[in-house]
């Protein structure tokens, strides 16, 4: 069966699309800490909309990850949010385009940039305390931004740029786990079968993203399993902040490691703990028994129902017994309910 949008995405995606084919000057952002969702969503929209003959440019509130670079069709089309590029693109904008998130705290320094202008979001998370305003196309059920990215194409048929198909594929294969996780629909597997049809090369995508993992990845992968604890249906790691400079390492390094203390037998709930200059990060994982948006959102953090992130001050240990009880006590009460 091919995929059709399904109805209730049908006429925000269509304002939504409009709004971004009137553009001649765009601005695409996405969350702080982005991941291959976010740029992925942005590098499918920035080489949708520039076919159609639009200047974009892509400025978000912190780097824009290496590992994702390759999706770009030219590397200017990102610039420093502090930088003059992006105040000048910012001034000359008509439209700035939100992805993969819509909470205004998310888009940190950006959001004053693009105060004045018409705004879009196009995201899948639940809306939480603090949303953007402008022409919103949202939707929880969707796996992915990349997803409804696909949407929009979709409503002004195409035109379809190799480079936005791969970022679209890549940006759906990073949120749903390499199609392991829960939000793994008929739908995303259908956009998928037609992004593949239309020219995507899985196997290389897949080596792209997952396939060429520096050695020190799995010298911290090490360090961090070290740290491997469970309690009471609660799994957790934390990065030892020694290891962590020794190695280099840098966000994305981080990436995937709660899958660990989520594999292991008999947990409900994984957290990965990192002390930052901030604060302690921490990233909450659920199999469905506990609601982590929810749990995070108690430490001033959100997201998703199973997967959510917060950032604590405070000191690692002391943080980490207080989101650890907290989480053992969430896990009591969702396996009693
Ligand atoms: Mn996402």
């Amino acid at each position: 069966m091919n995929y059709t949008t399904p109805d209730h995405r049908r006429i925000p995606a269509r304002r939504a699309a409009d709004a971004m084919r009137a553009s001649r000057s765009c601005i695409l952002t996405t969350h702080v800490n982005a991941d291959g969702d976010g740029v992925g969503s942005q590098i499918a929209v920035a080489a949708w909309m520039r076919a159609n003959g639009a200047r974009v440019t892509i400025v978000n509130p912190t780097r824009f990850p290496g590992l994702f670079e390759f999706l770009l069709p030219d590397r200017s089309l990102v610039v420093d949010a502090g930088s003059d590029a992006a105040r000048d693109a910012c001034a000359q904008a008509d439209l700035a385009v939100v992805l993969d998130t819509g909470e205004v705290p998310r888009i940190g320094r950006v959001k004053q940039m693009i105060d004045h202008l018409p705004l879009v979001v196009v995201d899948h998370h639940p809306v939480g305390d603090q949303p953007l305003g402008g022409i919103s196309f949202r939707d929880p059920e969707a796996s992915a931004t990349g997803e409804m990215v696909y949407d929009l194409l979709l409503s002004t048929r195409g035109p379809w740029p190799q480079e936005a198909l791969d970022a679209m594929y890549v940006a759906i294969l990073t949120d749903t786990g390499s199609f392991r996780f829960g939000n793994s629909t008929p739908l995303c597997h259908e956009v998928v079968a037609d992004l593949i049809r239309r020219g995507c090369d899985p196997e290389e995508l897949y080596r792209k993203v997952y396939g060429q993992a520096p050695l020190r990845r799995f010298q911290l992968l090490e360090a961090c399993l070290s740290t491997l604890t469970t309690s009471e249906g609660v799994g957790w790691m934390s990065v030892p902040p020694e290891a962590y400079d020794r190695l280099e390492a840098v966000g994305d390094d981080l990436e995937g490691l709660v899958d660990y203390p989520r594999s292991v037998e008999g947990v409900h709930v994984a957290l990965l703990f990192r002390q930052t200059s901030r604060g302690v990060k921490i990233s909450f994982r659920s199999d469905g028994t506990v609601d982590v948006n929810a749990l995070a959102r108690d430490f001033g953090g959100g997201g998703h129902v199973r997967a959510s992130g917060a950032l604590v001050p405070g000191d690692l240990e002391e943080v980490r017994g207080r989101v650890v009880d907290a989480t053992r006590a969430a896990v009591q009460a969702g396996l009693a309910s």
